[in-house]
């Protein structure tokens, strides 16, 4: 398919610096720890690496508040520490992605230490000041407006005080941007993971938001914006025009189908895919805090539309987890021992072999699980920190907020990387910033990696899979057993070649005997399973999955 973009028969693979692994003894991960690690992902087989920011910041958001673009972090390393990183990834003949957070600076960055400086200065208007607050609330609790006592202004926040919004319809921020950005391309970075870029186009006037969604009142003028489309097409005019063999995704809570649409068709020159959100917002009412179990259903109704909604146009990306979601196996599959790996695998398997560009984030390859936070102190997140502060303050039973929060704290996926059974799981021979997971002795790369039939070795056979079957990539796609509430199943089909998958999504045995030519399919070749499969028809035992190829 020598016209089709690489990046469709590729897999990305996140790490989070701060808890990927620690060279200096620090606590903290950084450049070194990375690329002593290199070879873990070489062994997995991922094409690209997304690095989660490095960049100079107080750490107010994990580095999601940025007060220079153009350099990194200490904690992290040096520029030459970047260099040298890059060079062995390219090396190894992977790529490498950065973090974009351009949505707001941190309060700590010079644009808005000027803009702050005073009603008349030049960089007043980079960002969103006014006498009175409009009612929109911050993604981390209270207003999304901080009075300044010295120029007795507020400015929007609609992350943590400390993350201002910056102005997109002031000119000379685009600019700023996009010589930044360029910067970054000049020195041989392969694309971009834009954080919130569909909140850049705020609507003109900030109107009071609709109460309706509690836990972000406003977003309505902000998710996908009236000039959203204008400003993204302007960046790739500016940017990305003329280089070859990026990578650009936007990270678009709030995203619908249409603008995934127009974000991702190749003729608008705006980006290459979206992270949108639909699928982790299934288990969950009221805000994040407020979760119950999955209905397998309600996944293959929002699954099956964004398929279809991107057949023909556009593309979009597959994740479980990212640093701001639970393990995805403590959360749809099951952590304790009896089912873990299994079910880990099987949910690996029920998404890669869709449509789209996956994501794994560290850990998951590993099958790693939620942790036991036991009480607030086992925190650090600022979005659960502020919550239970929020949450208690108005009364809530302490004991209440922390069992909400458990299952879906970001800290979740915050933990240190598990690379082997030693004391901080060889994150770091100093003192963790978070603690390590306590089951690291039994889940860690050292274990997996040497056991064949680990959650490792299966997501390695995963992504070999994505490399050497066109159909993985390339192919159409049809969901089956829409209405079976525990049977995932799906074909896809690319040029004669047909290949069929099907997940028991559930700890007891399932039959998968309502799909379309069952017993012809369960005599086709077996690509690839997480079970030694029984004769018996598509009989699927606990967490079972299993993905045929017939050639037709
Ligand atoms: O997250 C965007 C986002 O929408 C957040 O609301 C996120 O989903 C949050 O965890 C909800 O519970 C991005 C980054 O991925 C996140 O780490 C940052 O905190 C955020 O932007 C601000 O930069």
């Amino acid at each position: 398919m020598p016209s089709e973009p690489w990046w469709k028969s590729a897999v990305v693979y996140q790490i989070y610096p701060r808890s990927f692994a620690d060279s200096d003894g620090d606590g903290i991960g950084d450049l070194g720890g990375i690329r002593a690690r290199l070879d873990h992902l070489r062994a997995l087989g991922v094409d690209v690496i997304w690095l989660s920011p490095i960049y100079p910041s107080p750490q107010d958001d994990n580095g999601y508040d940025i007060a220079d673009y153009r350099d990194i972090d200490p904690v992290f390393g040096t520029l030459d520490a970047f260099d040298a990183l890059l060079a062995d990834v390219h090396r190894r003949g992977m790529r490498l992605i950065m973090d974009l957070v351009v949505n707001h600076t941190s309060d700590e960055h010079p644009w808005f230490l000027e803009s702050r400086s005073s009603r008349e200065s030049p960089k007043r208007d980079w960002y969103f000041w006014r006498e009175q607050p409009n009612n929109w609330t911050s993604a981390f609790s209270g207003s999304a407006w901080e009075l300044d006592e010295a120029t007795g202004e507020h400015y929007l926040h609609v992350f943590s005080r400390k993350q201002p919004d910056l102005n997109w319809e002031n000119p000379e921020v685009r600019e700023a941007v996009h010589s930044m950005m360029s910067w970054w391309l000049d020195r041989g970075v392969d694309g971009f993971r834009m954080d919130v870029i569909n909140f850049i186009s705020k609507a003109p006037g900030l109107p009071d938001g609709a109460a309706t969604d509690q836990r972000q009142v406003g977003g309505e003028h902000y998710h996908n914006g009236p000039r959203i489309h204008e400003f993204i097409q302007e960046m790739h005019r500016e940017v990305f025009a003329g280089r070859d063999a990026l990578l650009n995704v936007g990270e678009m809570p709030g995203v619908t189908i249409e603008h995934a649409k127009l974000f991702t068709d190749p003729a608008r020159n705006e980006l290459d895919m979206v992270f949108q959100f639909e699928h982790v917002n299934l288990d969950q009412r009221d805000g994040k805090w407020d979760s119950f179990p999955l209905d397998l259903r309600d996944l293959k109704r929002s699954f099956g539309r964004w398929q279809e909604g991107l057949a023909e146009t556009g593309w979009n990306s597959l994740y479980w987890n990212n640093h701001d979601q639970p393990r995805i196996v403590s959360r749809w599959g099951d952590d304790r021992r009896e089912h873990r790996v299994r079910s880990a695998k099987a949910l690996g398997t029920l998404l890669h072999l869709h449509r789209g560009t996956p994501y794994v984030y560290q850990g998951e390859e590993l099958g790693m699980t939620n942790v036991p936070f036991d009480s607030i102190e086992a925190f650090r997140d600022i979005e659960s920190l502020n919550h239970y502060a929020e949450a208690v303050a108005a009364g809530e039973d302490p004991e209440a907020v922390l069992a909400s929060m458990r299952p879906m704290s970001r800290d979740n996926a915050r933990t240190p990387m598990q690379w082997d059974g030693s004391e901080h799981a060889g994150f770091t021979t100093g003192e963790p910033w978070i603690p390590v997971n306590p089951n690291h002795t039994e889940i860690n790369a050292e274990a997996a990696v040497a056991d064949p039939e680990s959650v490792f070795h299966h997501y390695r056979r995963l992504i070999e899979l994505r490399h050497t079957e066109p159909a993985v990539a390339h192919g159409d796609f049809t969901m089956l057993l829409e209405d079976d509430p525990r049977v995932y199943a799906y074909t896809r089909s690319f040029e004669g070649t047909e290949l069929l998958v099907v997940v028991n999504v559930s700890g007891e045995a399932a039959s998968g005997a309502a799909i379309p030519d069952a017993e012809a399919w369960a005599a086709a070749e077996l690509v690839l399973t997480n079970a030694e499969p029984e004769p018996r028809g598509l009989e699927l035992g606990p967490w079972e999955a299993r993905v045929y190829r017939r050639v037709t």
